[in-house]
């Protein structure tokens, strides 16, 4: 389900048949999380082990390894001493290999209750006012994160799939990535990603840091469309590097971001309704309430909004008095990171509002609010699911929220009502739901008035849809979805293009050429036949370079045609006495046969809007200035102050994609920002020239992003394509830069001469 792959990595995935089965059994699964899924109890000098449940236990678990020659592998921070490890390890005996990495005690505070739960966790979700940053506290989490990373080096072998698990490890896949350049890594993030207003509240070494850390996976899996759009947000505006559908180029490797909402193991919790331990707690539970009875359960934490789901209990008991001595609210709290200080204290605010309202509604025989706060077990937790008339899941903020999930999945009666924050990753998936704004305490109050007076029919109705849903994207299927993208996207990298136009491919290259009866030489200008300078004006075309395209547009079986992104004036004052051909502006002028035209140009009045956005820039940031072409207007910030460049560079970005009409594009190009009108590019051009005639040897070169639309319009055999410079490229192969263009160029000549002479 990952909402943006990129159709051509999906292609390759059929072409090539890897399918997921076959992979992750033959690759070895390595996951890496906060915690290993077990930890060791001591009670009454025995220890024994104790395997916990959740989540992503169950999905890993769900994985099918079977036909695996290796143990999969887990790699976690250990909560016990290494002491205990060595003595008890053997009492872990299961399908995984378990590597604990033991962090001392004061880095892992700082780590854990510092950075990752008092920076991240109240950050990302939109809880900027509880975050306590200290530099130690950061510096104690990168040292966390390099502790985790040398473990995981030692352990890693080539074709494992390492998977990275969560807020704590943000920079795992990067420091893995420089460890193992060709590992293939996956990374999720379990909670909310926010948007870039949030994250630029972190000092600016640190939000770069993190992003850069993500960076270095080939997948990065979110559980909803908005948090992967906030993160590929956050990375142009951080690090200024833009997507394709998801997809970022980050020097020479591809980074694919993509959705997975997280499942649940359906049938566990679908099945155990008739389980005798949940009959009987279930069976307690009537006996003991003859009210309707609504239900929440949640760790302590203020992002589930328990302070205000009371508020909004109160709210309907005042406006809604009928209901008195009607309705019992079971309220469980999970306790949780009670060291951390604002968690202790929300503790005594839950209690103290719980005392108050009770007291506030109370009867001699009646209370409203039944509060608990302990662990439940699992039998006790689905009689209360399966039991209750409204389950009340208001967090202020949550990731995805399984419980909504397990709630509903346990409903084999498809009675009950689910009573759902619409700021839940789980709200995307459960539209039958009644979604409130958690935050508005009247909204909730009707919320479950509407919950306690649904009849049964529609209760029935909702229930079966969304079961379906979920019962269909459980888990498993989620963890398979999670495995086959990463894959795909370790495919996509592998091939990326390029090799080295040397040797036999070069030598297959001149022999085509020599033997074509009809040729096409598509070249760009800047950075392919002239080197990239500071002013556009400056790259006028040497004395060799004009020589040479003339030599190669006199041989009669050639036609040679720049195709470049600038102004057809420019280029026809550089280069328009030769009789080479012109696609400018990215084909909004065309010259051909000694003239020039326009096809199809544009309506070019959004410029009047666009220009002065520029020239606000220019105004802003000295150096910069707007270069003015007939169909796109261009904002040069290369002679700018570096830094000062880039954020207006950002800003501009900013405003333009929210201000800008689609039938434009905003290309964020090297030091420049353009706007120009859609119906244009290189590719499509290219594609034109081609379908002129059937040429025998077509040869295509260009350097930066706009001549990708060129390289990758091009596939068929006898059409070359390359590459100029460092970085990712749909080109099949790569030349250093404009010198050894000019040398292939030459050669083409030589050869020519040489045939003729012969
Ligand atoms: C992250 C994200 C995202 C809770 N109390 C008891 C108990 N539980 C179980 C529930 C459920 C799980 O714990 C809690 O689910 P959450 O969805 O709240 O997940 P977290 O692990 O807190 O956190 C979250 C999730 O990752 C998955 O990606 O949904 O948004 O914050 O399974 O059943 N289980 C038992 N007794 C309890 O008292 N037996």
């Amino acid at each position: 389900m990952s909402g943006y792959n990129h159709e051509s990595s999906a292609t390759r995935k059929t072409k090539d048949n890897p399918s997921s089965e076959s992979l992750v059994s033959n690759n070895r699964l390595v996951i890496i999380s906060h915690r290993l899924p077990f930890s060791f109890k001591t009670e009454n000098k025995t220890t024994t082990l104790k395997s916990s449940s959740g989540g992503l236990v169950t999905a890993v678990k769900s994985l099918d390894l079977s036909a695996s020659s290796q143990k999969p592998v887990w790699i976690g921070c250990a909560d016990f001493t290494q002491r205990t490890w060595e003595k008890y390890k053997d009492l872990v005996n299961d399908d995984f290999e378990y590597v604990p990495v033991f962090l001392d005690k004061a880095t892992h505070k700082r780590f854990y209750n510092g950075f990752s739960n008092s920076v991240l966790w109240p950050l990302f979700h939109y809880f900027p006012s509880f975050v306590d940053y200290h530099d130690e506290d950061f510096k104690a989490y990168r040292a966390a994160n390099a502790t985790v990373c040398d473990k995981v080096a030692e352990v890693i072998q080539p074709g494992d799939l390492v998977w990275v698990h969560d807020y704590h490890f943000i920079p795992l896949p990067q420091l893995i990535r420089e460890k193992q350049p060709e590992a293939t890594i996956g990374f999720f993030l379990h909670i909310p990603f926010p948007s870039y207003e949030l994250l630029r509240l972190l000092p600016k070494a640190c939000r770069s840091y993190l992003l850069n850390g993500l960076l270095g996976a080939d997948l990065l899996g979110f559980h909803t469309t908005d948090y992967s759009l906030h993160f590929l947000q956050s990375v142009q505006m951080a690090l200024g590097l833009q997507h394709t559908f998801g997809q970022i180029q980050n020097g020479d490797r591809l980074v694919q971001s993509g959705v997975f909402p997280i499942g649940i193991n359906y049938s566990l919790y679908h099945d155990a309704y008739n389980n005798e331990e949940v009959v009987k707690e279930r069976d307690a539970l009537k006996a003991s309430y003859k009210d309707k009875l609504i239900f929440s359960v949640d760790r302590l934490d203020y992002t589930k909004g328990v302070m205000q789901r009371l508020d909004a209990l109160e709210a309907f008991l005042v406006q809604n008095p009928e209901w008195l001595e009607q309705l019992v609210f079971l309220l469980v709290v999970i306790p949780s990171r009670d060291e951390i200080q604002t968690y202790g204290e929300r503790k005594q605010m839950i209690e103290q509002a719980v005392g108050r309202i009770n007291g506030k509604f109370a009867t001699l025989t009646w209370v409203p609010i039944v509060y608990r706060y302990a662990s439940l077990s699992f039998d006790q937790l689905l009689a209360l699911y399966s039991v209750c008339d409204v389950a009340m899941i208001t967090p202020l903020r949550d990731g995805m929220n399984l419980v909504a999930k397990e709630f509903v999945a346990s409903r084999q009666d498809q009675q009950g009502v689910l009573l759902l924050s619409e700021l839940t990753g789980a709200a995307n998936e459960m539209g039958e739901a009644l979604l409130v704004n958690p935050l508005d305490e009247y909204e909730v109050a009707a919320g479950l008035k509407e919950a306690l007076q649904m009849p049964s029919e529609e209760q029935t109705q909702r229930m079966a849809i969304m079961q379906k849903r979920i019962k269909e994207y459980d888990v498993k299927r989620w963890a398979n979805d999670f495995m086959e993208s990463l894959l795909e996207a370790q495919l996509a990298n592998e091939e990326r293009g390029g090799k080295p136009l040397e040797g036999d491919p070069r030598k297959n290259l001149i022999e085509t050429y020599a033997s074509a009866r009809n040729r096409l030489l598509l070249l760009d200008y800047d950075g392919t036949l002239a080197p990239l300078v500071a002013k556009p004006e400056m790259a006028a075309p040497p004395d060799d370079v004009i020589k040479l395209l003339g030599e190669l547009a006199a041989v009669p079986q050639n036609k040679v045609v720049v195709i470049s992104g600038r102004d057809h004036q420019t280029l026809e004052d550089w280069l328009g006495s030769l009789p080479i051909d012109f696609v400018a502006e990215h084909g909004a002028f065309v010259k051909e046969e000694g003239s020039w035209r326009e096809p199809g140009l544009a309506d070019m009045t959004w410029k009047a809007s666009v220009r002065p956005i520029m020239e606000d820039l220019v105004y802003r940031c000295d150096g910069s200035f707007v270069e003015e072409k007939a169909s796109s207007l261009a904002w040069h910030y290369r002679n700018a102050e570096e830094t000062l460049g880039f954020d207006r560079s950002r800003e501009l970005i900013n405003t333009l994609q929210q201000l800008v009409p689609y039938q434009l594009r905003i290309i964020d190009g090297n030091k420049v920002v353009e706007v120009k009108t859609v119906d244009t590019d290189k590719g499509r051009s290219a594609r034109q020239l081609v379908a002129r005639q059937p040429y025998e040897f077509v040869l295509a070169m260009g350097d930066d992003r706009t001549d990708e639309d060129m390289l990758s319009a091009l596939k068929d055999k006898n059409q070359y394509t390359v590459k100029v410079g460092d970085g990712l490229s749909a080109a099949a192969y790569r030349l250093m830069d404009v010198e050894h263009v000019l040398a292939l160029l030459q050669e083409l000549v030589d050869q020519g001469a040489r045939q003729k002479s012969r």
